[in-house]
This record gives structure tokens, sequence and C-alpha cells, in this order.
């Protein structure tokens, strides 16, 4: 299926969910570790909900490229009591980016709702954690790691190829006991991709679609922006919220965002469009 063939298709975007970036780094490249306090990200956090998010993603590795590994016990204590917090104070549902199985398991005790893993449960003991419990997880596309995935990324096709890491993971997923129903799958913008392949990948996300799971689509504020538009980091919202309405329009799920307000008025204007009109 063609972006063409499924423009305002097929779908009323009422399943769409907005999950709404909550970095906890202190060198996340797009807020620049403003949220790395405990109490402006509270506020960041309530801030999210009452412009409409429905999840809160929270990040304590930094996966930009060139970014350096982070500690357990650094990403631990920047991750856990903040998700205690939310649990505590809202009823949002929050995802844990995440690719450490002792943060996975801490997590999940804590109430985690999603575990979203870049590394796709690769890493050792992962996928033992996760049959352990069953909340929904997200399995995300990287070619290479993030400190040099940019350096020549190489696809024969990129969506078969991503088609079959995503196929290879969720039999890996079946065989450790995670049921294929709790998978959500995520192309992985600007993991290991060219600016001209991470645009294939928005304009063909559609395609992902035969393989039966929800897709999670992420862009907000990325160098695929940045770099098409010459636009430094701050100056990307036009451009985040543009590729997140195409993303929607290819029948994306979840729409992972910086930007939850204006995401959301533009997917109230999508939902509006949407609806049955009389001839
Ligand atoms: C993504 C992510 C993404 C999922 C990051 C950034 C870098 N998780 N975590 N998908 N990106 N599932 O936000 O620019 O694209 S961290």
């Amino acid at each position: 299926m063609s972006y063409q063939q499924i423009k305002y298709q097929q779908s009323n975007y009422q399943q769409v969910k907005i999950m709404g970036i909550l970095n906890v780094t202190p060198d996340s490249f797009s807020d620049g570790g403003k949220f790395s306090h405990f109490d402006s990200a509270l506020k960041q956090v309530e801030s999210m909900i009452e412009h409409g998010v429905d999840i809160i993603d929270i990040g304590g590795e930094s996966t930009r490229p060139g970014a350096v590994d982070v500690s357990e016990q650094d990403e631990l204590t920047r991750v856990i009591p903040l998700l205690k917090a939310i649990k505590e104070n809202f009823t949002v549902q929050v995802s844990i980016d995440t690719s450490k199985t002792e943060v996975m398991e801490q997590s999940i005790t804590y109430g985690a709702d999603i575990i979203n893993d870049v590394r796709a449960l690769q890493n050792e003991g992962c996928l033992a954690v996760l049959a352990q419990c069953d909340i929904p997880v997200c399995l995300m596309h990287m070619q290479g790691m993030p400190r040099t995935m940019q350096t020549k990324p190489e696809y024969t096709n990129i969506i078969t190829d991503i088609k079959d890491f995503f196929n290879e993971r969720i039999i890996a997923c079946e065989d450790a006991g995670i049921a294929k129903s709790r998978l959500i799958l995520d192309p992985g913008f600007g993991f290991g991709k060219t600016l001209e392949q991470n645009y294939q990948l928005l304009a063909q996300l559609a395609q992902f679609h035969s393989i039966g799971l929800p897709l999670l689509s992420g862009t907000s504020r990325k160098s695929m922006i940045g770099n098409l538009l010459n636009r430094e980091v701050t100056e990307r919202l036009a451009g985040s919220v543009t590729t997140a309405i195409i993303a929607m329009q290819q029948g994306a799920e979840i729409i992972r965002v910086h930007d939850v307000k204006e995401t959301v008025d533009a997917l109230k204007i999508l939902q509006a469009v949407a609806q049955p009109f009389e001839e």
C-alpha cells in the first residue's frame, strides 16, 4: 500500500495514541537536559496530561547518535523515582525507554505499562524478564549501535530488511514466552538510516501493517527534520508535526513526540476530516 492509497482512508484515527517524551538524561539533545530535575519533570508530565497525552515515555539513557553509555545505576536513579512519582500522582500510562534488564525489571515492579526498547530485547536477559509479566513491549529497529550507527547505513531493501528483523524478533519473543499480541513495532527513525532512507520509511510505513501488529513512529525533532530543513533542534516544530501527521495517515497507532499540544491539535484535525460526511 502506498502513501497515496492510504491517505484519508481506513481510519478515523480514534485509536491513535500520543506518547509524550520525558527525557531525564542530562545530555538529552532536544531539551538540553532541562527536565533532568525531578520537579520540572513532574511539571512537564502535568502539562503533557493537560494537553491530552496518552502515554508518558521516560528515557534515562541517551541514544542520540554518538552518545556514550549510561551505567545501570545512573539509569535506575533517573528513571525509577520518577516512575513511582508519576504512578502515585497521575493515572496516565507510563512507558520506560530502556535496554537494560535491571531497569526493565524494576520498572515492571513499580507499575510501568509499556517497555520501549530501542534494542528490541536483544540484550541478555531481557526476553526472560518480559516473559515474567504481561505488559506490551515496543521492539524498535536499529542498524548498528548509537555511537556508530550513522556512519554508513546500508540496506538491500530497507522495508524488507526491517520486516525480516521484526519477524526474527517476534519469533525470539514467542520462543521466550512473550505473546505476539503484546508486541508493538517501530522502524526506528534515525537509528542507522540516511536522510533519504528515513523519508522512504515514512512514506512506506503502512507496509509494516502486513505483520499485523500496532506501529509506533518517532520522528520528533530528529535530524531527518533538521537536516532536510536546515533547522536547529528548537526550530523543528512544524517538521515534527508534519511527520507525525504523515505517520498517522500511514496508520501508526502510537506517535512519540516532544510537542504534545501541537500534535494533539493536528490529530484532532485529522479526526474531523475523517468523519463520514453526507454526499
Ligand atoms: C525512539 C525511541 C524512537 C522508540 C528514542 C530521540 C532519541 N523509542 N527512543 N522510537 N527514539 N520506540 O528521541 O530522538 O524513535 S531516543
